[in-house]
């Protein structure tokens, strides 16, 4: 496959100014005709190029230039191209092609899911539907019929606002679209589908009411409320936070069983991944609740950051990811506990995206090249992305941000644009000079900086010295210190934060501040400290950097409870927990567990005023992922039995406080989805899971009532869960059961059911997972159901997939194989795991790269999977 450069980047020698589009829906496939209106684009140089439209799978039926049909020989059909010779300054072209969305098991293009059709455009599918300048800068005014059955599609969905429809022969209507806004064709969208329809009205910060309605099956029309409740949230807070009013008179949603992504933005139509919208109490946990909340916002938030401002061409792809993952970590922060917030989003940066930052397909925030753009929609560009965003936020400060933000929509409202516009709007607002900053776009790789520091007792001078160094990536050596705004604290041994003198006398210095790192090396001198003081680093995380201190665990201990940043208490809790666990990786059975921990929390479990959200978020013990990605040639079974030897002593030693725990949270009242009764239930849920842990009988009697008991799925699963991973092995296979003959006809809730399998170690083991994939419910054709079973084993069930004998590794290898014929996007996704093999010990790593081995030699090997295999070997 062939590799493309950003250095490569042209202008479209062609431009279209509107398309129209006629889909004729049958069972057979499709005909979808396309009236493009075209004109050189005068700022291209290429005066003379032939006209060149993308196409993929398509078979062309006819191509007319201004109304008259092409001969053969006025035109080229290559298959990935349609070319047309001799085209004038301006131009009508028809092209009439036939698809087969029935048969398209990609899933990107038109296809069809569960008896509806739908698309899925970004980032090239809009090529499988018809011939089109396949790129973001091409941003045209989309008109669209749809023709289809009537009774077997009712409902006929496109971008903007019906304009007309009406009946036709043999039982099929039509409905015509029409989207005023000019958009690249990655935002086309098409459902056609016998749905039923939800609605609601917003009313815009200008008056206007926007009519808000949820396309989904009948059987799901119970479980709207919370996505539409969650738009009307997102566009109130739009306009409060961002200034931004919706702009067209209808907003949709449709919700769809068979999809590779989580949703998608298109313009007034989102489409979303069923499972990323749907909800009720008795089927959805909090985190589902949470996760939809914040999914909902992203694709709304999308409507100005990435439609009505798009990326000029893919190496953009984070100028509208990154944003507006950003701009939904706000909106979720302000919904419910920020602290928190800033935890789950630190969590998955520091275990995913500092683990991709490392590994074989490191990337910067705006790549320099790819094969496959499809491999790049990656924590990289969306986490990483987020944090560059939210640097810019705390250097600039709110208002200033706030300002640039504004120049930025006003600025480039209509058009394709890069990261650099972006950077610029925010300095020319600003006056801030962010050049240095940028290199956050271009350098791959997570800086590291290496601090130290000292004590003068005589002059009360505390010295922090911080090294800062970015590692090398594939392509990239001897890298340049970034701009890091690095904030911090320092408290004295009474626990009060002291003032930040930066010059003495200074005693009204603020207790926090934000330091600014330019150099490779920056030494800080604060005064009038009167005796050692405990630091608090990188606050809040105010960078997506790797602190490397050398912190003593009374430090820790002391942080754990002082630090007024909620952040740092509980980094500096999950800094304790990894410290200990590492100490007893491969140490002898009975090694000693420092009792320090223990005492550590017992506090926290007991302590009723502490905050309870943040205890909940403190109770987590540091993941196996992320105490792998903390170590080199890491030896994952070993590392499993040392946390669990932990967790097991902790379940041991606070029984009692466990218990207590539990009846403490026992819910009373109707269900609620607040910060508070979240809080309750993680607490309640995880103290369940430790007694479980040590298999204790109280524990186990607790779980099986709550499991028979709960109203929520949050409780259900909670307790399914901690049976699941206990050793009782019979209340385990009841449990299952029960739970699968009582769900089975709710797909979300058996992707669940298959997921709490498959990455437990006590209930997915390989020969399990053979077994959950023969069961009647998987579907190798729905990429959740892959996700809930062969994407849990290899990504949350760690010591089972690293099985000394390898059998784990052949497994995924036997899968992304099996999945690279008939959806070669998730099949890539699924090699992440092998692709990190030099990270681990070396009989792990050589099975490992033996597995990608056997992928890279399959026949016909996709180009999404070539890359990844290729890149991770090489
Ligand atoms: N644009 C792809 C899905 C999303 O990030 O919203
Ligand atoms: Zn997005």
């Amino acid at each position: 496959p062939q590799t493309i450069y950003l250095s490569d980047y042209k202008v479209p020698a062609y431009l279209v100014d509107t398309v129209d589009l006629r889909f004729e829906l049958f069972e057979d496939g499709a005909r979808v005709h396309s009236t493009l209106e075209l004109r050189r684009n005068p700022e291209s140089d290429e005066t003379a190029a032939p006209l060149e439209l993308d196409g993929d799978s398509l078979t062309l039926e006819s191509v007319a230039l201004n109304g008259a049909a092409l001969a053969a020989g006025d035109y080229e059909d290559r298959g990935d191209q349609l070319v047309v010779r001799s085209v004038p300054e301006q131009f009508t072209l028809t092209v009439v092609t036939w698809i087969e969305p029935q048969n398209n098991t990609r899933l990107e293009g038109l296809y069809k899911s569960s008896g509806m059709f739908c698309t899925q455009c970004e980032a090239e599918g809009f090529r499988c539907i018809t011939f089109f300048p396949d790129r973001p800068d091409v941003m045209a005014r989309f008109r669209t019929r749809i023709e289809a059955n009537k009774d077997a599609y009712p409902v006929l969905l496109s971008n903007g606002n019906d304009v007309e429809k009406g009946e036709l022969e043999n039982g099929r209507h039509f409905v015509t679209w029409e989207d005023p806004f000019p958009k690249p064709c990655y935002l086309f969208a098409l459902v056609a589908g016998d749905l039923v329809e939800k609605r609601d009205t917003f009313s815009t910060c200008s008056g206007r009411d926007i009519d808000l309605r949820m396309y989904v099956e009948p059987r799901n029309a119970e479980k709207c409320d919370h996505a539409m409740d969650s738009l009307k949230r997102s566009m109130r807070w739009d306009e409060e936070v961002y200034g931004r009013e919706y702009d067209l008179d209808i907003f949709m949603i449709v919700a769809v069983d068979d999809f590779n992504m989580g949703a998608m933005e298109n313009k007034g139509l989102n489409i979303f991944n069923s499972s990323c919208v749907l909800a009720s109490q008795e089927t959805a946990t909090d985190l589902a609740f949470q996760r939809i909340e914040a999914i909902v916002a992203h694709e709304y938030f999308h409507n100005w950051s990435g439609n009505r401002v798009t990326c000029r061409d893919w190496f953009q792809l984070s100028l509208k990811e990154g944003f507006t993952v950003f701009r939904d970590s706000q909106f979720s922060a302000d919904m419910g506990s920020p602290t928190v917030k800033r935890i789950e989003d630190v969590t998955l940066l520091r275990t995913a995206q500092f683990a991709e930052d490392g590994g074989p397909m490191s990337h910067p925030v705006r790549p320099a090249s790819y094969m496959e753009i499809s491999n790049f929609y990656t924590l990289t560009i969306y986490e990483k992305g987020a944090e560059v965003v939210r640097m810019i936020h705390t250097l600039l400060g709110p208002d200033m941000f706030r300002k640039g933000s504004d120049l930025y929509f006003e600025r480039h409202d209509g058009q394709a644009v890069t990261t650099d516009d972006f950077v610029k709007a925010m300095e020319d607002a600003s006056g801030r000079d962010l050049s240095q900053f940028r290199l956050w776009y271009e350098q791959a790789g997570t800086p590291v900086l290496a601090i130290s520091d000292d004590f003068d007792a005589e002059t009360g001078v505390y010295r922090l010295t911080i090294e800062q160094s970015i590692p090398d990536t594939p392509g990239q050596t001897n890298k340049k210190p970034q701009h890091i705004p690095f904030a911090l604290g320092l408290l004295g041994q009474d626990g009060q934060p002291l003032p930040l003198q930066l010059e003495s006398g200074d005693s009204g210095a603020p207790t926090e501040r934000v330091l600014e790192l330019t150099e490779a090396v920056h030494t800080f001198e604060f005064h009038g400290v009167e005796s050692r003081p405990v630091p608090s680093l990188l606050r809040h995380f105010s960078a997506p950097v790797r602190v490397r201190y050398n912190w003593s665990r009374e430090q820790l201990l002391f942080l754990m409870s002082h630090d007024p940043d909620g952040f740092n208490r509980w980094d500096a809790g999950q800094r304790l927990a990894v410290d200990v666990i590492q100490s007893l990786v491969n140490a002898p059975d009975d090694a000693e567990i420092d009792p320090r921990l223990v005492e550590a929390y017992r506090k926290l479990i007991s302590d009723a005023d502490l905050d309870q959200a943040l205890v909940a978020k403190m109770l987590q013990l540091p993941s196996e992922a992320y105490l792998i990605e903390l170590t080199d040639k890491a030896d994952v079974p070993a590392i499993h039995r040392a946390r669990e030897a932990v967790l097991r002593h902790l379940a041991g030693a606070l029984k009692g406080e466990l218990l207590g725990c539990y009846q403490r949270h026992q819910g009373s009242g109707p269900y609620e989805v607040t910060p508070e009764a979240i809080a309750r239930r993680s607490l309640r849920n995880t103290a369940l899971a430790w007694l479980l842990m040590i298999d204790d009988e109280e524990g186990r009697s607790l779980a099986v009532s709550q499991l028979n008991a709960a109203d929520n799925m949050t409780d259900r699963m909670g307790a399914l869960r901690a049976l699941v991973n206990s050793g009782f092995e019979s209340d385990r296979q009841e449990a299952l059961d029960d739970f699968y003959n009582r769900f089975q006809d709710d797909p979300q809730v058996v992707e669940q059911w298959f997921s709490v399998q498959a990455a437990s170690d006590q209930a997915g083991q390989l020969s399990d997972i053979h077994k959950l994939l023969e069961h009647p419910a998987f579907d190798w054709k729905n990429p959740n159901k892959i996700r809930s079973v062969v994407g849990a084993f290899a990504g949350q069930n760690l010591a089972a997939f690293h099985n000394p004998d390898g059998s784990g590794y052949q497994f995924l290898a036997d899968q992304v194989c099996r999945l690279d014929d008939s959806n070669p996007q998730i099949a890539a996704r699924l090699v992440t795991p092998l692709t990190r093999w030099r990270k681990f010990a070396p009989s792990y790593s050589d099975r490992m790269k033996s597995a990608l081995e056997r992928i890279r030699d399959k026949a016909g090997l996709s180009r999404d999977v070539y890359e990844v295999v290729h890149k991770s070997l090489a």
